[in-house]
């Protein structure tokens, strides 16, 4: 039996500081629109997707900092994004920066949303992997202070029935590290979303700039065979605020194969029609949770070193 998903990767090209909620909305609108057009019944949009990644800075002014996070999900300025994906019946993973209230503190997460075709939230996940520093690292021309502007993720890695499908969320780091993956196929998932922007160069480590579109797929492709799982990765691209961002956002099947690649680094939708069964034939074939795996580790050994 055949479960068919068509999804899409949302890539969107640089958002600058000056470009308001209302523009960039409009943005994602055009590409559900694109979307629906394309047969789609989903779309994954990149990681801080309604404003500049501006953690590469340091931002003192708090006026400008408040305005970079959302309080509320979908608020004022992002329902009519929801109303669209209700309209078309078209569903998406949205990141963004949330602002929320715990215990009576307010406390600060890089986040993102699964939107139903009803337009209606299905659940939320926080970045559980957040890079970088808290204070400028002395002498670099571009810094990377995710830290200094959130928490690290508290709601563990869920996973959601949806869409015919079981979906997780990751946002840009998280899709280096094996447990991402590991933890989201282990609580069922079949389809990952990750949302991404990621500095086409490295100023720390420019030795390692020939190898960043290869060390952006690698553990994608890796995690996507070792965990029989689809993922559907999306950038934000292009030249943004000065600093090259990497685009090829793609849909990798659980073979480990890319489906789709982008072709460009601006606003762009890369469709592939998922057989979602395929999850499950790797899945079965990989015998992916065979208890004799975890009889052979044997207890874990403490490092020697
Ligand atoms: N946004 C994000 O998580 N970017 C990271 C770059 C970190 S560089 C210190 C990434 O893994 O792409």
């Amino acid at each position: 039996m055949s479960r068919a998903l068509t999804v899409a990767a949302g890539q969107l090209g640089p958002i600058e500081r000056a470009d308001g909620r209302p523009s960039v909305v409009a943005r994602l609108i055009a590409l559900l629109e694109r979307a629906k057009a394309a047969g789609c019944a989903l779309v994954a949009f990149p990681e801080m997707a309604l404003t500049p990644f501006f953690p590469r800075r340091l931002v003192e002014d708090d006026e400008e900092l408040a305005g970079y996070f959302e309080s509320e999900m979908p608020g004022p300025e992002t329902r009519p994004l929801f109303q669209a994906a209700a309209d078309l019946q078209v569903g998406f993973a949205l990141g963004y920066c949330e602002r929320a209230r715990q215990n009576g503190l307010e406390r600060f997460f890089n986040s993102a949303v699964l939107v139903g075709p009803d337009g209606a939230v299905i659940g939320k996940y926080r970045k559980v992997h957040v890079p970088g520093t808290r204070d400028p690292v002395p002498g670099l021309p571009v810094q990377h202070m995710e830290p200094r502007y959130f928490s690290d993720g508290d709601l563990g890695f869920p996973v959601w029935p949806a869409f015919g499908s079981r979906i997780g969320l990751a946002i840009c780091n998280d899709r280096r590290w094996p447990e991402t993956y590991r933890l989201l196929r282990l609580a069922g998932a079949e389809l990952l979303l990750i949302g991404y922007n990621t500095p086409a160069h490295l100023p720390d480590a420019p030795w390692q700039n020939d190898l960043r579109g290869f060390h952006h797929r690698l553990p994608m492709q890796a995690g996507a065979y070792q965990n029989s799982l689809f993922v559907v990765a999306a950038a934000k691209a292009g030249v943004e605020e000065g600093v090259e961002m990497l685009a090829e956002s793609c849909v990798i099947a659980p073979s480990g194969e890319l489906l789709a690649q982008a072709e460009g680094v601006g606003d762009e939708l890369v469709v592939a029609r998922l057989d979602l069964e395929m999850a499950e034939r790797y899945r079965r074939f990989l015998d992916l949770e065979g208890s004799r795996r975890s009889e052979a580790y044997g207890p874990i050994a403490a490092p020697t070193r």
